[in-house]
């Protein structure tokens, strides 16, 4: 068990972009085990790799009270969005900062689990919102990154100053 650093914002390591899992082996599982250990301890309801500062492909969710439904999507990709959710969303890079982006409500998509095996999976409500963001991790994008340059300034400033005197 171990629990990995979460990156905090504005950190540039946030805007790398996520390569492709290609070797399926037992550092991809202890990468994931990791993650998840990470996640529940937060608490969120996902993370992305780039989170923790790993380049790859490759994100964990649970939105279950009791934490005992992990999923685990390896080379995700959105097939088909359809209408707009209306749920506000936070991020634990962004700690204290919680609004509403455009997003889809409901996904279609294709990933690989933890042995390289695809599956089709298909989500709606917070999953879907969920998703959605840890893709955008993936892709080196922050929810934030949606808000106007003067919010983001404000944001930025106020996390510059936790993070330093939380030292
Ligand atoms: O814990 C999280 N909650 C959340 C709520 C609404 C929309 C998205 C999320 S994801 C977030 C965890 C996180 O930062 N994942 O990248
Ligand atoms: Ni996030």
């Amino acid at each position: 068990m171990a629990i990995l650093n979460i990156l905090q914002y504005p950190d540039p390591r946030l805007h790398k972009v996520a390569e492709p899992v290609r070797q399926f082996d037992a550092s991809l599982k202890r990468l994931i085990a990791d993650m998840a250990d990470t996640m529940y301890d937060a608490p969120g309801v996902g993370l992305a790799a780039t989170q923790v500062d790993v380049h790859l492909r490759v994100l964990v969710a649970d939105i279950s009270d009791r934490h005992d439904q992990l999923m685990v999507f390896v080379n995700p990709e959105i097939l088909e969005g359809t209408g707009e959710s209306p749920l506000e969303e936070g991020c634990l890079s962004v700690p204290g900062v919680y609004e509403r982006v455009a997003r889809f409500e409901h996904i279609r998509g294709r990933a690989q689990d933890a042995d390289g095996k695809f599956f089709d999976f298909e989500a709606g409500g917070l999953l879907s919102v969920c998703l959605q963001h840890e893709m955008d991790h993936l892709q080196g994008r922050v929810f934030v990154d949606y808000l106007s340059r003067l919010k983001q300034s404000r944001i930025a400033a106020k996390l510059r100053k936790l993070q330093r005197e939380a030292g």
